[in-house]
């Protein structure tokens, strides 16, 4: 009765790597019990999460060719499109969202367009605005720049009100940090960067009120929900993001805290049930109303078990 915090199966999102083929289902070596699903086989998978009672998923597409300009991105029948659109038809309830990015698409790993070796902010952004208005006509009820571009939440919000997409709801990665946290997911969807690094567009780790200004120009752009990523180590951006704005607040407990877990409890080291309902407790507590896990099957398990 006294306790403060209470983590709800509603508030978690599943992240799912989706990709071309049929029969596949592909175990992700960074990320155990994570895998890449081919359309034909996402039915089951989401039924098993429909069945946990999680109330959303997260769509990242694993193209079948990568280039300069990351196509397959903004493709009406790119393989995020298909997977949305099967997910709507089996499951009509069941809130899709699909990654806005193009580091998953494009040859270079970046994830904006390059113009004399470095990452062009303004060219990127009406790409991003385009594959964001495939996703939303394949049917996702929200789509999710994770770009950090400047300015991606304004573009993409004005294409999808101008092609009469005023519903599909707009989350913003908005304070996304360059991270070493991210290595497992770069190792799922083939999307490490082949030179430099994110830092030209992602946020200095060591900042915070850095954090604040993104987060205010995403909702000046008409961002509908606002994101801290990664989760773990900046829980206390959390707590002060969750004190000044009031839209809903999403963290993202990305793939390199969900693997550092796996192989502790792997190992023997911690106990995984403990460590995982106690860092998404946390991650609740410190001001989250959405958490995007890798854990999310597991944790709506051992919650409905409760
Ligand atoms: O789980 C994760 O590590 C998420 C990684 C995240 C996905 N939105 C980014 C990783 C990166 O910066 O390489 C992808 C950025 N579009």
């Amino acid at each position: 009765m006294v306790r403060e915090t209470n983590l709800n199966i509603s508030n978690l999102i599943a992240p799912i790597f989706v990709r071309h083929g049929t029969k596949v289902v592909e175990p992700i070596g960074a990320m155990p019990g994570v895998h890449r699903y081919s359309i034909d086989q996402l039915p089951d998978y989401l039924g098993r999460l429909v069945e946990v009672g999680l109330p959303a998923v997260l769509f990242f597409g694993v193209p079948l060719s990568k280039d300069e300009m990351g196509t397959e991105a903004y493709s009406s029948t790119g393989i995020v499109p298909q997977a949305i659109r099967e997910a709507k038809k089996r499951f009509s309830s069941l809130i899709v969202a699909a990654d806005v990015c193009l580091c998953e698409y494009t040859s270079h790993g970046h994830c904006g367009v390059i113009e004399r070796g470095k990452v062009d902010n303004d060219r990127t952004l009406p790409l991003l605005a385009k594959a964001a208005l495939e996703y939303a006509k394949a049917g996702a009820d929200v789509v999710a720049p994770s770009a950090m571009m400047d300015g991606q939440v304004r573009s993409i919000r004005n294409l999808l009100d101008d092609s009469g997409f005023q519903d599909t709801l707009v989350m913003g990665y908005s304070a996304k940090y360059a991270s070493c946290f991210y290595g497992p997911f770069r190792e799922a969807a083939g999307s490490a960067p082949s030179f430099g690094d994110r830092r030209g567009y992602q946020m200095d780790t060591a900042n915070s009120r850095e954090a604040m200004r993104e987060i205010e120009t995403d909702i000046r752009e008409g961002a509908d929900m606002i994101m801290v990523k990664p989760a773990l180590a900046y829980l206390d951006v959390m707590a002060k993001s969750r004190s000044r704005f009031d839209l809903p607040l999403a963290a993202y407990n990305v793939s390199g805290e969900y693997s550092m877990i796996k192989a502790a409890g792997a190992n023997g080291w911690i106990d995984e049930k403990r460590a995982v309902m106690e860092v998404l407790t946390s991650i609740k507590r410190a001001g989250a109303d959405i958490i995007i896990t890798y854990f999310a099957e597991e944790a709506g398990t051992w919650l409905g078990e409760r």
